[in-house]
């Protein structure tokens, strides 16, 4: 088969090429039979013909034969002793004449036909002893009319030809009957040889037309069948199966086909999977950030999705909430850092196009400029911008050896990423705003009243000890109506700045509203806080000499958390030693409770001058 493929597909190109010659095999075959059948029948009709030959010659020379006796009755009848009348001769001789010619006649006829060269040679001596037998029978019948002696005198001259013709004549009709047996046995052989011919050529040239026909026909479908395995093999999803038939004709153009159509299949369903690959790891990132509640959470996920994403250098670097500066926010946990120098996000390339870039060679002419002169020497690069609400505030950057960047489902992810974590940061930081907002007071930047209060519940957790301190600038209203209120605002803003800097970092100050102040100093006693109070005092005093701010002083009250059984009964005694400070003249620090009055009757009457055990300490 394959050695017929072989000698057949350079010729047989293609599967129209492969039934025309099916047809033209047929239309030969159809052809070799005819001549087939046609030489037979010809030669058949030959033999037919030279029976036909010998049966006419046998004819006349029967003919010849019976004019022979004919021509000796006419002589004999002008010898006749009784036929003397001259009208008779003359019809005796008429009859000779017609008998001779008719002799003459068949000797033609004879002389005419196509015979077997033995046969027309013995005809032929025999035609000539016919002629002169039959002018000797004229010439008698001739001369008996005029002289029957003479006639009679040349009558033993006539009767020996007779004789002698008689012979040649019957030995001619042996030969004759000879040669037209073996003509009719000839003619039926070779009637019966060419109807055997005629069906064993018929049924040798089916056979091999068949058998032909059965071969090309098995190639095309061989063919055909592997196409049909490799579109089966598609259908059940074996997209890297592909047809082998690679003829010129319409096989292997469907073949080509039926590829083709595989490598967009693969092509398309490559880019669904990648597509698909990118919303998996989109939707994860998705939810991993949706936990992360602060910088360092998302910052957390961006790290564990850099390894995940590429084995390379990776970095993210932001700008913090404040600055534009970029700093490096998160690290490739394994690979490290890229260390890019970029210092903001406006001098960055990607972010300048809002496009993430890519660098095939950091030495080549359009390369960024950071990217020269790198210790580890010439690499590839990518730089993702980081943006929240369209503004680029980062870059996610990785390097990889040269020529062989981040391929394009790495930078996919890391666009995902740069995307989300930009948006997750964006997020977080304007929720940070919003919250600092809430919690803090705008004009001197302490937490307000609200902050300061939940902040108790924390700090005072678990019954570790705190002072509560409750301040009161001292006779405001006239310092806003001497000064003015902008004046009164500076003052405000100048006493929290005093009350910044002086606290512990782990003691909490707010405005508790208009011009008074909470602080809470954590694990300290009344005893202890007062320092700190003094401390605040005298800072207040300090900066005023030097601040510009119309001099003012501050109020204390102080108590701590032995003195009341809840933060409130422990705030209302600070609130109780603030109004004693006022009452005794202002400008100092009271502790504790006043010795004589309950604590619920002095939050009831504030207004009421407190003394006796409370300390008032200037
Ligand atoms: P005292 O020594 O008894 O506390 O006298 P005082 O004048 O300070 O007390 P008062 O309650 O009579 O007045 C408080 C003043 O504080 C009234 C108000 O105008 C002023 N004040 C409150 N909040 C602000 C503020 O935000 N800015 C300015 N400039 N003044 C404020
Ligand atoms: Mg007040
Ligand atoms: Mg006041």
């Amino acid at each position: 088969m394959d050695l017929l493929n072989r000698f057949l597909r350079p010729v047989l190109g293609s599967v129209r090429a492969r039934l025309a010659l099916i047809q033209a095999l047929l239309f030969l075959s159809l052809l070799l039979i005819s001549l087939i059948a046609w030489r037979a029948i010809s030669d058949e009709r030959a033999s037919g013909t030279k029976l036909a030959q010998l049966s006419r010659a046998e004819r006349y020379e029967m003919s010849a034969d019976s004019m022979r006796e004919a021509l000796e009755s006419d002589v004999n009848q002008a010898l006749r002793v009784d036929l003397q009348d001259t009208e008779d001769l003359a019809k005796v001789l008429a009859t000779a004449h017609e008998n001779y010619t008719l002799l003459a006649a068949d000797l033609t006829a004879l002389a005419d036909l196509d015979l077997p060269p033995a046969v027309g040679k013995k005809l032929a001596e025999n035609s000539q002893i016919a002629k002169g037998y039959a002018t000797l029978a004229v010439k008698m019948v001739t001369t008996a009319v005029h002289d029957r002696a003479q006639a009679l005198h040349l009558y033993p001259e006539f009767t020996a030809t007779f004789d002698a013709l008689g012979d040649v004549n019957e030995e001619s009709a042996a030969l004759l009957d000879k040669e037209v047996a073996a003509a009719e046995t000839n003619t039926i052989r070779e009637a019966a040889s060419a109807h055997k011919l005629i069906v064993v050529c018929s049924i040798v040239t089916v056979l091999i037309v068949c058998l032909l026909v059965a071969l090309i026909g098995r190639s095309i479908r061989i063919s055909l069948g592997k196409v049909r395995d490799a579109a089966r093999a598609l259908a059940a999803g074996n997209l890297s199966v592909r047809s082998e038939v690679a003829s010129l004709d319409e096989v292997g153009e469907l073949a080509g086909a039926v590829n083709k159509m595989a490598d967009e299949l693969q092509v398309t369903i490559g880019r669904l999977l990648a597509d698909a690959d990118r919303d998996a790891f989109s939707a994860k990132i998705t939810q991993a950030l949706e936990m992360a509640d602060s910088e360092d959470d998302v910052y957390g996920v961006v790290s564990r999705a850099m390894e995940q994403i590429s084995g390379h250098p990776t970095e993210l670097l932001l700008a913090d909430a404040n600055q534009s500066s970029l700093k490096r926010a998160v690290t490739h946990p394994t690979a490290g850092a890229p260390s890019c120098n970029v210092e903001s996000a406006s001098n960055c390339a990607a972010v300048r196009r809002a496009a993430p870039v890519v660098f095939e060679d950091s030495e080549s002419l359009d390369a960024c400029p950071r990217l020269r002169n790198r210790t580890c020497g010439p690499i590839s690069a990518a730089c993702v911008p980081v943006s929240f609400m369209g503004r680029a505030f980062g870059v996610l950057h990785v390097t990889a050896s040269i020529h062989k960047p981040p391929a394009a489902k790495q930078l996919a992810q890391l666009k995902t990423l740069g995307l989300q974590a930009g948006a997750r940061v964006g997020a977080v930081r304007a929720l940070a705003r919003t919250h600092m907002h809430a919690y803090t007071d705008s004009l001197t930047g302490l937490k307000n009243r609200r902050a300061f209060e939940q902040q108790i519940d924390e700090l005072t957790a678990g019954g570790s000890a705190y002072a509560v301190a409750l301040t009161d600038l001292d006779k405001f209203k006239s310092l806003n109506d001497t000064h003015g209120h902008k004046a009164g605002d500076e003052a405000l803003r100048l006493f929290a700045e005093v009350l910044k800097r002086t606290i512990r970092n782990a003691d909490v100050a707010a405005r508790w509203g208009g011009e008074e102040f909470s602080i809470l100093f954590v694990g300290a006693s009344a005893q202890k806080a007062s320092e700190i109070v003094h401390r605040i005092r005298a800072e207040l005093a300090e900066s005023l000499l030097t601040s510009g701010t119309p001099p003012f002083t501050a109020s204390f009250g102080l108590s701590d958390s032995s003195m009341g059984s809840s933060f409130g009964e422990v705030l209302r005694v600070a609130d109780q030693a603030l109004y004693r400070s006022k009452t005794a003249g202002r400008d100092r620090l009271s502790i504790g409770p006043a010795a004589a009055e309950s604590l619920s009757e002095h939050a009831s009457e504030r207004d009421q001058a407190s003394s006796s055990s409370a300390m008032a300490i200037r």
